[in-house]
Parts: C-alpha cells; structure tokens; sequence
C-alpha cells in the first residue's frame, strides 16, 4: 500500500458514458461481463493508455468493440488492466470477462454471500474486486444491470434504479434487468439475490409521484421492518419539508444481511443495511436500537442528495458526503425526539469517540490530504467532526442563510463529483461572507482548546470575557493557524434573566454568538448592571475543550437558571469531573475519598425535578464515564483508580439518593403496551438509571433480579440484566438471568449480540477469561463482524478496567485477535485495533504492555494494508 495525496488528483484520461453489467450468479463461479462504453477526453494525451482498477481479480475474456483483442495491447495483473493503442477521438466499447468466487469473499468487500443471498458492498474500492474499472468516485455513468440466477434459490434479482423486466432464462434459471438513469460512482453499485420476505409501503412525493417502498429481511422477520418502514417514510417527508430534496426513482429499496462491516450503505435506490439497523420489535429492541434505526435509515435516505446526486471527486472530500449527511440526520432525529437531550447524545458520542482520536496517534484532518488505505478513514472525525463542522457553518451564517447556501449547493453541483472547496463556496455566495480562515476546521487536525477569564467592573458597568486559543501538534502538523471558533453564549443575571449589553468591544458578537478569530481576544460588553454568570459554549456550539475555572456557585447558577437545558447539562459535567478526578487522585494516593455533599445534592435536586425531562434527567444522572475521566487527565492514567473512584461517588450517591430513586423507580411505570417514542423511552431511562443507583443499596441483586423477571420489553430486560452482570458478576441471580436469557433468546442473532456484550463489559481482570471462554460457546460466530464486534470489540472498546488489566494479558489477548482476524476480514480487524489509539495516555507500565502488543502485529510479515497502516501511526 503506497500513500495516496491529494495534491495527485487529476481526472481520468477517458471518460466513461454508460456501464452495462451482466451477472450470471453462481455460488463460488459468478461471472460478470461488463460493457463500458468510453472516449479520450478532450485535451488528454491521444496515446495515453486506459488503466482500469481490479482487486483479487483474474481475466477471463477482453473484447474491444465485440473483437478480441491482441495479447500485445494490453497488461493485467490481478490489480490493473492496461489497455494501449485505443481510438484518439471516437467513443469505443470494452468488454471485460470475470469470474469471481463470493462464497470466498470473507472480506466481505465486492460481491459476497451471507446467509445464502447474494449482496455487495462497494464502497469505498470494492467494486474493483467485481470487475477491471475505473474505480474511482468521479467517474460517474448510468448503469444497466442484468442479473442471471438460479430461481428456486433467488426468486428475488435486485440492483439500483428501476425495473426494466424480466422473466424465465433457461435450466431453471430466470433473469431481471434493472436501469438507473441517474449517473453514479461504482461505490454506489448494489446487487442482491437472494430469497428473502418483504415489507411494502408507497410514498407520495412534494411534486406527487408515487414511490414504491420495499424492505427486504429473512423469511419471518417481516414485522420486525415495520419501525424502519416508519422511520423511512418520515425521513423523506423531513427532506422535502426541511431541504426541499426529493426522492428521484419509482422504487427504493432496503435490503437488511447479516453479515456487513459498516452500519448500512447508501447504494443508490437499494440500501443494503447491517440488520442490525432495521430489525426492531419492543420484545428484542432497546430504545437504544430504536433510536440507532431511525437515525441510520434517515442518514442513509438523505445520501440520496448528498452523496448520491452531488458525490465525492475524490476519497479525501468523504466529509463532503458524510460529514453533511450525518448533520442531515442529527437534525432529523432531534426534530423527532427531544432536540436537548438528541445533542447531549451527541455531544457524549462526539467526546467519547472523536476527542480521543483527535488527540492521539490517528488524528487527521476533517478533510485529510494523504492516506493509505481509505477504509482507515471512515472515522469519527470525518463523520461527527464534519458534522459538527457544517453545523457551525450553520451557526455563523445563521439558520436561513446556511439553507439558502444549501439551496446553492444542490443548484450548482447536482450530477457533480464536488470538492470541500466547491461545497464551502455555495456558502460564501450566498452570505457575503469570506469562509477561508473558518475553513482551518476542514484542514487542522486537533481539538482546540479555548482558555476563559472573566472580569466584571462594577463602575464601568462592563463585563470582559478573555478568550485564548490553542490546537496542539498532530501527526504531520506540527503549527497551527488560529481557527474562527463561533461559541454560543449567554449572560445570565441573579434572578435567572439574560442580560442584554449596550455594546460590545473586541469583536465580532452576533446575536448569541461570540466569534473568536485571534489567538487571544478580549470581549467587553457595556451596560451590564451587576456581575453576570457566563454560559459559553453554549448547545455545544464549537467542538472544542474549554479550560474555564467557572466557581461551583456559578456553575450551580447555570444548573438552575439556563434556559437551554443542554447548558445545564455541560454545567453539571463540569461541576462532577473535578470531583471525580480529585476522588481518582485520592484513591491512587491511598487516601479516603472526600463525601461530595454539594454534588450529591445537586445531582438529585435534579433527578427529584419533574418540571424537567426524564430523558434530560437520565443523562445527568448517568455522570461522566470511566472514559470521560480518563481523556480529562489525558496522561498516566491508572482505569483500576478511576473505577474504584467512581464507583464509590455513584455509591454516595445512592446512599444520599435511596427515597428519591426508590420514588422513580415505583412511579415511572409506563403503562400500556410498549412505544417507542421518545417520552417513553426517557421515562425508562431515567427508571432504569434508579435501578442501577438502588443496586448500591442493601438488596440491590434481588431487586435486579425482579425487575429482571417481570419485564415487558428489551430496553428494561437489559437494564436490569446489564446490572446484574455489571454489578453482581459472580452471584447467582446473575447465572441465573444470563442462563434464563441465552434461552429465551438463543435464535435471535441480534439478542445474543448484547448477552454477549453484556458479558465482554463486565468490570475487572477476571473477565479477559470470561471473553475467552465465550469465543468457545458453540453461539461464537467468528465469521459474522456484529458478533466479533458485540464480544471483542466490547471488551477492548468499553472495558477499560477488564481490557486495560495491569499485567497487559488484555492487550496481548488483542493482538492475537487482530492477526487471526487480519486475513479473513482486515477491515473488522483494522476497525478493532484502534481500541489502542490512546494506548500513549496510560501509565508507564500499561503502557509499555501495550506497546508490546503493538509490537508483535508490527512484526508479523502479512498484515492487511488496513492493520499495516493502522499499526504503524499507532506506534509512530
Ligand atoms: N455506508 C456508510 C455511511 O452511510 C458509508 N457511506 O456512512
Ligand atoms: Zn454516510
């Protein structure tokens, strides 16, 4: 694997006008002829050859306008088909042969099997492992699609765009031919045969057109589509109302397989999902799954216009697509459900996930300028960074004017393969405003952090706010530019109002936005008549750290008087993580942790306050996490101490708390069948979070166990189960619920997933046995990426005390699974690997277990370019 550079970028030599595929299906011999149609492009080099990319590929026939072609023409090789002496100025037809084995493909990139049906995944190169192609997203063309298959085995011959026809073929075969008028990238192919059940809905677009929905699962599993059905026709009623984007064929399709690396694929006009992502019924889906379904269903519809119509020119503008697709859905979800507690989500995902990243070994640029393997930059900084990224653009040009830059944008670039620039200059049209210094948050790697003083001056009657920014070294950026940081903000006075001021000096303020531009600014506001509390950062308004040395008093200010519930919530977070890291200090010190009397109260003067949200009470309630502490210390850090910490606050916490979640759990009973709304699933969040407090109290395993047994739906189920593992690991009552669980639900592929991942979370060094005993259970399927990802990825993502062990068997247990799974699926095993991004951060002698680890992967002789690349930033 060489590095790829954007500043390498130039357009192909040829251009390609249509694309005609066809796939006579076979379980280990599938063969595929593909009819690409091309000519030179204007202005090129009349002699250059065309280069097609191919991956695992072998070359059964090669034709140039129906003839065969002469041996000394062309090149190949399994990883590139050099074509020489074609036509200089007419359009020319290639016809490439191919046979491929999909019952092979463990990689599951190209065409696959899984559960006996046909599917593909092409993004990002995974078309080149179907047939020689310019494999690139700026190579777009209408595709033609005729699939050949057995028909008792694959009554079902889907691909993109609409249906031509079809009918029967010969031995018992039949055949289907499908058009996609829409020009494409190969990325956006999809094929699927198979013989699965269907869900069917229509929609009625904005301009009246009938839209055929389908949704396709294992026979049986029909009723469980019916949330992801729902879920689709909402999100294509939010497009039309929110981005006036409507949907452009007579069908759309969702297939749901069992085996796929990502979450779901936007394949033009047939999604194939991660079924994880679309089955749901209140018997085997948690609220959480509800909310990842709705959320993924939209995200991968609302491609359609951002990613599909207006795509990639190259892999490096992936934010173009996603980082703006992921705000489409954020903003979807959060007009659905409750929008504070949506962004606490969010926010809790952006640090956990993103910060950690952005401050170790993988950090990158939203929008990177080298790589090595693009499956390694599916990140969450290209995803929830460039999400947050357009959600500021958003927020410095205000909310019409953004939707006026996105009218814009899909004005000028729709049909187009579009750059970050072209995507950022619809915004600078439409506002007048010059966007090349905010563009740094595209191009500088690192979270920055803003530094706060405040000062109130009683004559003058102004209040000064002192800002200084900072964005750390990252991997091949060693010096940063100051970045333009838009940060929400309010001035709240004594009695909980906002404070208006006359004036304001040192920069720009617009409405409730203070604009930071220099390294170091000073803001006055004039007429401010007594000391106000500053709320910055407001809605989570920049994506940055704030070091602000706020007085518990004002932050209690906050807690109380903020009108934006999600303030409230950054200001119990700030008030809980000093203490949390002070109880750390204290245990690794041999010291008796402090009581915490001021928190404690807080924390259930908010719990107790049925004015507010239980969704938003949850949440608080929920306190910063074991990896929250750990990324605020940022070095040395010991995750024995900070469990132990926390657990004994979470522990006081109950003491002082025992009528208070006693109430809440008794009183917040829904009743009535199971719904999946948004204010149901609250009421259970914060029931359950009461639980989790009572299980510190005497009695806590038998209660457990009761709520264990007499509940009515997943969400409660795993609850209750997850605090009995979690909290009771060796009791009975807990034997006794994971036996009665593994039961219950032994056929459902997707139960067992959270049983096992229950299982891989439990605290403590005696669970690295637990996970290697389980990798033994005959319902281990090592094949399948949701069940790796449920019992190791568990385990060495969310297990900081089980994984991160002293005597560093975690880490060495991880390498042994990245080099077995390395040659099946290296981008399951490259996904894994970077649960050790911030292995730098641990104390010394964790640390060096871990560079041991890495070590050994580092040394072994055929790693995946996936774990190549992964293995060598990690240590560098
Ligand atoms: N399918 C992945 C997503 O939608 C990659 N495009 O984010
Ligand atoms: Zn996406």
């Amino acid at each position: 694997g060489q590095i790829i550079h954007l500043a390498d970028y130039r357009p192909t030599d040829f251009v390609l006008e249509r694309v005609d595929l066809t796939f006579e299906l076979d379980p280990t011999a599938t063969k595929i002829e593909a009819r690409l149609i091309f000519h030179r492009r204007e202005g090129t080099d009349p002699t250059a050859p065309l280069i097609l990319d191919g991956d695992e590929l072998s070359l059964s026939g090669l034709l140039i306008d129906q003839n065969e072609i002469p041996a000394e023409r062309y090149d190949v090789t399994a990883e590139k088909l050099v074509i020489r002496d074609l036509p200089e100025s007419t359009p020319f037809e290639v016809t490439v042969i191919t046979i491929i084995n999909p019952e092979a493909n463990t990689q599951l990139m190209g065409l696959y099997r899984t559960n006996g049906v046909y599917c593909t995944q092409c993004e990002a190169e995974g078309f080149r492992r179907i047939t020689y192609f310019p494999d690139r997203p700026d190579v777009l063309a209408p595709y033609t699609i005729t699939i050949i298959a057995d028909k008792a085995a694959n009554p079902l011959l889907l691909s993109n765009g609409n249906f031509l026809g079809g009918g029967n073929y010969d031995e018992g075969r039949h055949f289907a031919a499908w058009f996609d008028p829409h020009p494409k990238p190969s990325y956006l192919f999809a094929l699927v045969a198979g013989d699965l059940g269907v869900v069917e809905d229509t929609f009625e677009t904005m301009s009246g057109n009938e839209v055929a929905l389908k949704i396709y699962v294992e026979h049986g599993k029909e009723p469980r589509a019916a949330y992801a059905m729902d879920a689709l026709k909402r999100s294509m009623k939010w497009d039309e109302e929110r981005f006036g984007r409507e949907y452009d064929l007579n069908i759309f399709q969702i297939v749901a397989v069992s085996d796929f690396n990502m979450g779901a694929m936007e394949n033009k006009g047939l999604n194939v999902f991660n079924d994880k992502y679309v089955l749901a019924d209140p018997e085997t889906a948690t609220d959480q799954d509800y909310a990842n379904i709705e959320a993924i269903i939209a995200h991968e519809y609302f491609h359609n216009w951002t990613g599909n119509r207006i795509t990639c020119r190259d892999w490096f503008q992936l934010c173009l697509k996603e980082g703006l697709t992921v705000f489409r859905d954020h903003e979807f979800s959060a007009d659905q459900r409750s929008r504070a507690v949506k962004r606490i989500a969010e926010v809790r995902h952006l640090k956990a996930e993103q910060f950690p990243e952005d401050a170790g070994p993988l950090a990158h640029p939203v929008r990177p300028t080298a790589y090595r393997e693009i499956n390694n930059f599916y990140t969450t900084t290209v995803y929830e960074k460039g999400s947050e990224v357009t959600r500021m653009i958003q927020t410095v040009l205000g909310r019409d004017t953004f939707k006026k830059g996105m009218d814009v944008y899909f004005e000028r670039h729709d049909g187009d393969a579009a750059t970050v620039e072209d995507f950022v200059k619809c915004f600078e049209d439409a506002s007048g405003k010059d966007l090349k210094q905010f563009s740094l948050w595209y191009h500088q790697a690192g979270t920055p952090l803003v530094s706060v003083s405040t000062a109130y001056d009683s004559a003058s009657q102004t209040f000064s706010v002192s800002l200084e920014q900072t964005v750390q070294a990252t991997p091949g950026q060693p010096n940063k530019e100051p970045m333009h940081i838009p940060l929400g903000f309010a001035l709240l006075l004594d009695n909980g109002s906002l404070a208006s001021a006359s004036s304001v000096k040192g920069g720009d303020v617009t409405g409730e936005v203070l604009h930071l531009t220099e390294r170091a600014q000073t803001f006055t506001f004039g007429g401010i008549g007594s000391r106000p509390v500053l709320s910055l950062n407001r809605g989570f308004s920049a994506p940055i750290n704030l070091h602000f040395e706020q007085s518990s008093t004002d932050l209690l200010h906050i807690v109380r008087h903020e009108p934006d519930l999600f303030a409230r919530w950054q200001a119990l977070t700030d008030l809980a993580l000093p203490v949390l890291m002070k109880a750390t200090r204290d245990v690794r010190d041999g010291r008796q942790p402090e009581p915490q009397a001021e928190l404690i109260a807080t924390l259930l003067e908010v719990a107790a306050d049925d004015t507010l949200e239980p969704a938003f009470r949850a949440q608080v309630l929920a306190l910063p996490s074991e990896a929250d502490i750990a990324r605020e210390f940022g070095s040395n850090n010991d995750p024995d101490a900070i469990h132990a910490a926390r657990q004994g606050i979470l522990a006081d916490i109950a003491k002082a708390g025992q009528a208070t979640f006693e109430t809440l759990f008794t009183s917040l009973v829904n009743e009535g069948d199971f719904t999946p709304d948004a204010a149901s699933a609250g009421r259970r969040a914060l029931r359950n979070a009461a639980l989790s407090y009572l299980s510190y109290l005497d009695g806590g395993a038998t209660r457990a166990a009761e709520a264990f047994a007499s509940t009515n739906n997943m969400t409660d189920t795993i609850q209750a189960l997850t605090v009995l593992a979690h909290r009771f690991p060796g009791q009975s009552e807990t034997a006794n619920a994971l036996g009665a669980f593994l039961k219950r639900f032994q056929d459902n592929a997707l139960v067992l997933d959270k049983w096992f991942a229950i299982q891989a979370t439990i605290p403590g060094a005696s669970t690295l046995a637990r996970v290697k005993a389980l990798m033994e259970d005959p319902h281990f399927v090592a094949s399948n990426p949701n069940r790796v990802r449920s019992l190791i990825g568990s385990f060495t993502f969310s297990n900081p005390t089980g994984f991160s062990r002293a005597d560093g068997e975690g880490y060495r247990f991880l390498a042994q699974q990245i080099l077995a799974i390395d040659p099946k699926n290296p981008q399951l095993a490259a996904r894994l690997l970077t649960s050790m991004r911030s292995w730098r951060s641990l104390e010394p002698s964790r640390a060096a277990h871990a560079e041991a680890a890495l070590s050994e992967i580092d040394k072994a002789l055929s790693l995946s370019t996936d774990v190549r690349d992964i293995v060598e930033r990690i240590l560098k």
